[in-house]
């Protein structure tokens, strides 16, 4: 297994949208285990594969306490079960040290496949729901910090700039 690099806001590499995933294999299963590895070595409840620069429709969550529930979504969809909304002040691996409140709707089915392709359908709520959608739009090239007024991303993306510029 392997710690992958997670790319960091505001890098332009987090605005790909991500194709379907097709083939089933091996490699697959060790990119899961590489998602699983660096998702909890950085304390992260979620991770999608755009966030370690691999433009496929597929993520990894585990919003337990224990961490002892991982969950792997490969092409992922949702429908809103129910219009009411969820707020969670949302963090994000990508944006570290940032944590705003967003609200997303709090019932939702989601249906993907599993590592060998099976399809399956699940009903989430509050945080887990949570956690899918702000993960599902990284698929789609979107971030937490799309939602929040522009003022405050645009201090987020002059923080992280220079931080990176200290480290580069
Ligand atoms: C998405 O985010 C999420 O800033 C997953 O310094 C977060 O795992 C959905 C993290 C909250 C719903 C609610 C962030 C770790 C982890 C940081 C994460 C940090 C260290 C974020
Ligand atoms: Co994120």
């Amino acid at each position: 297994m392997a710690i992958r690099q997670i790319l960091e806001f505001p890098d332009p590499r987090l605005r790909k949208i991500a194709s379907p995933v097709t083939v089933f294999d091996e490699k697959l299963e060790v990119l899961i285990d590489d998602m699983f590895e660096t998702m909890y070595e950085a304390q992260g409840i979620g991770l999608a594969a755009t966030q370690i620069n691999v433009h496929e429709r597929l993520l990894v969550i585990d919003v337990s306490e224990e961490k002892e529930n991982p969950l792997t979504f490969i092409n992922p969809r949702f429908e809103i079960i129910e219009e009411e909304l969820s707020e969670y002040d949302e963090g994000c691996l990508s944006v570290p040290g940032f944590y705003e409140t967003v609200s997303r709707p709090r019932r939702i089915k989601v249906s993907a496949q599993d590592k060998k392709g099976e399809p399956f359908e699940m009903e989430a709520e509050g945080l887990l729901s949570t956690c899918i959608q702000h993960e599902i739009d990284h698929l789609d090239g979107k971030l937490f910090v799309d939602y929040i007024s522009t003022l405050k991303r645009q201090r987020i993306r002059q923080k992280l700039e220079k931080e990176h510029k200290k480290s580069a």
